[in-house]
């Protein structure tokens, strides 16, 4: 498989786990998942993980899904590169994956004693990644094997942490996001 058909296919293919936490920032807001409670004298998850955030970051991730299922025929097409349509349990697996991945990341960031906002080098690039290919995996196991090659994850642990430096310096910049991380 040709490089740059390696790197549309793994993008693509990845859309529905990197659009739930934009949406997140953008529609977050209202009651913490972790009720305010606490745990070793700092706050289970924080003010930044919420059930709004949470819900509207996995709707996006579906819809998104089910958007490039009904286009990916028609783009195919068009740049000659065979762009995967995704099952239900792949989408959900993905959407749900990327949040549950956030969220596990606050946890540990917490555990560490990190306030809300605080980076976390690694974790922050990667954090729905380790947690919505595993998933992926499990729940869409078919579609997981025939769309995520070994070369298509290699592209996906390289071209996310850039992506999301990206996008977070540029939600920054545009005052939707605390920092640009
Ligand atoms: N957000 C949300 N629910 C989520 C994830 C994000 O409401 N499950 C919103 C919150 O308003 C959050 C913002 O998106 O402040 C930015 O997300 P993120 O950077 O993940 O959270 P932080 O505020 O930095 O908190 P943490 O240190 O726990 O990552
Ligand atoms: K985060
Ligand atoms: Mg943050």
């Amino acid at each position: 498989m040709a490089v740059l058909e390696t790197v549309v296919i793994a993008f693509w293919a990845m859309l529905p786990a990197y659009v739930p936490n934009n949406a997140a920032v953008l529609a977050g807001g209202g009651r913490p998942i972790d009720g305010g409670r606490t745990w070793g004298g700092s706050r289970l998850l924080g003010d930044g993980k919420t059930w709004r955030g949470t819900a509207a970051g996995i709707a996006a991730g579906l819809a998104l899904a089910a958007v490039l299922t009904l286009v990916a025929d028609d783009v195919s097409a068009a740049i000659g590169i065979d762009v995967p349509a995704f099952t239900p349990l792949a989408a959900l697996g993905l959407a749900a994956g990327a949040m549950l991945g956030d969220i596990f990341a606050s946890f540990l960031k917490r555990r560490t004693g990190r306030q809300r906002g605080a980076m976390f080098p690694g974790l922050d690039q990667l954090d729905f990644v380790v947690v919505s290919l595993p998933l992926t995996a499990l729940i869409a196991t078919g579609w997981f094997l025939e769309v995520f090659t070994w070369g298509v994850i290699l592209v996906v642990v390289v071209l996310t942490p850039i992506l999301h430096v990206t996008t977070n310096v540029i939600a920054y910049k545009l005052g939707l996001k605390n920092e640009p991380w």
